[in-house]
This record gives structure tokens, sequence and C-alpha cells, in this order.
């Protein structure tokens, strides 16, 4: 009986704190961490389960709050959209270029990737597109690596669609990407890999180039076929 009276009285405690604490809540987040499209540890062996939750749950996340706190800050910004924001992210603050840059990039690149039994394989359209600019497949995984293994310290590397209609291979620094005006090769990006260290470093430790190469087993080949449709359907 004494621990029925408990719970009733902390039944009638509980309701009492939302509202309380909704008068010291902050305003909405402008931006949201969406969630991984599969579970941490099923793109193991390429990526492990700790990597991915570590970079989704802490270093995304970083991004996103990091962004709204510059935002919300800055009057002329609230209501923009993420893509608004890393279109003229050269005329920002770098608070606001790399944090918008930093939300976008992983957004795309978790969606860039797929369980290895679902990768998949280019469409044939986009495999025809890859052979006309590249050779072939495997020689466009060698260069994509290159630029890869070239980016010095942190970037991504990139496969976009250009102004011209062609696929070509671009690599940016920091949270940069090739939406933004900024961006010395422009274009619209369909697949991008995360070259930070803290996308490999406790798997890989300093072998960039041996995650490169195990990260092919969980490229998203359906999306990023998906991705170069839309890219030259809009043309
Ligand atoms: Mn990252």
């Amino acid at each position: 009986m004494k621990r029925i009276a408990l719970l009733l009285a902390m039944a009638a405690v509980v309701p009492a704190m939302p509202s309380a604490l909704a008068q010291s809540a902050p305003a909405p987040a402008t931006f949201t961490l969406p969630p991984l499209p599969y579970a941490a540890s099923s793109l193991e062996p390429a990526i492990d389960a700790q990597t991915m939750t570590i970079h989704h749950d802490k270093h995304h996340q970083a991004y996103v709050d990091a962004l709204n706190k510059a935002v919300s800050a800055d009057p002329a910004l609230t209501g923009q959209s993420l893509e608004q924001l890393v279109a003229k992210a050269g005329t920002l603050p770098a608070v606001v270029r790399n944090n918008a840059g930093g939300h976008w990039n992983h957004s795309f690149f978790w969606k860039s990737m797929a369980p290895p039994a679902q990768s998949g394989a280019p469409s044939p359209a986009l495999a025809a597109a890859i052979d006309a600019s590249f050779g072939s497949l495997d020689k466009f995984k060698a260069a994509f690596k290159a630029a890869g293994t070239g980016r010095f310290g942190s970037g991504w590397v990139w496969l976009i669609v250009g102004a011209d209609g062609k696929l070509a291979i671009t690599s940016t620094p920091n949270q940069d990407n090739p939406l933004m005006d900024a961006a010395e090769t422009k274009g619209k990006p369909i697949l991008g890999n995360d070259v930070w260290e803290h996308a490999y470093y406790l798997k890989y430790q300093n072998r960039r180039a041996d995650y490169l190469d195990g990260w092919w087993q969980v490229v998203n080949w359906p999306e990023v076929s998906r991705r170069y449709a839309d890219a030259t359907a809009r043309r």
C-alpha cells in the first residue's frame, strides 16, 4: 500500500513538470538531426558501428546545434532554408558557412550509403555517363579515390553533374560543397564521401586510402542513380 501511495504522489507531481519546463524552454530548433536511414552497425565491415554512432549522434548533431545557435542570433538569417544558406555560404559568417555545410553534407552522406546487400549498381543511364566521362566504373573509382586521398586535411570528395550536364569529380575543403557560391567547381552533387578523420579514424587510423576502397561496399547506387536522373531531368 505504501508503494501505491508513493506512485500516486509521483503521478500528481509529474503533470506539473512540462509547464514549468516550458517557461524556460528555448525557441523551437529550426534545423533538426535526421535519423540514420539504417542501423549504425549495418554498414560493417566497411564502416564500424561506433564510428557511425559518434559521427551521426555527436558530430552531425554538433553542426545542427551550432547552426541553430548562429541563425537564431542573426535576424537576417532566420526563416531561411538550409539550401538557401548553402547557396550563398560564401557571403555568410564562417560559423554559418561551416555548420550549414556540415548539416547539408552529412544529411546527404547518410543517404549516399546503404548496407552492403543493398548497395546495388549504377542505373544503365548513370553507368553510360560514368563510362563516357571516366572510361569505366573502375577508372571512375580510381579517380574518386585519388581526389579523396589528395584532399589535404579535412574535406569531401564529390561526384557532380556540372553545368554542362556532364559528370565530374571534385573535392572541397572543410564543410564546403559544390552547391556553394564559394565552391571552386560548382555542380549538383549525386555522391559525396566524407574524408575528415572522424569518418574513419577508429577503424582505419591514418589509412584514408583503405577507407576509400572499403567505402564502395556501402555506396547506395540506387539513390545515386535517382539523383543522377533528377539532376539531368531538370536541365
Ligand atoms: Mn563528418
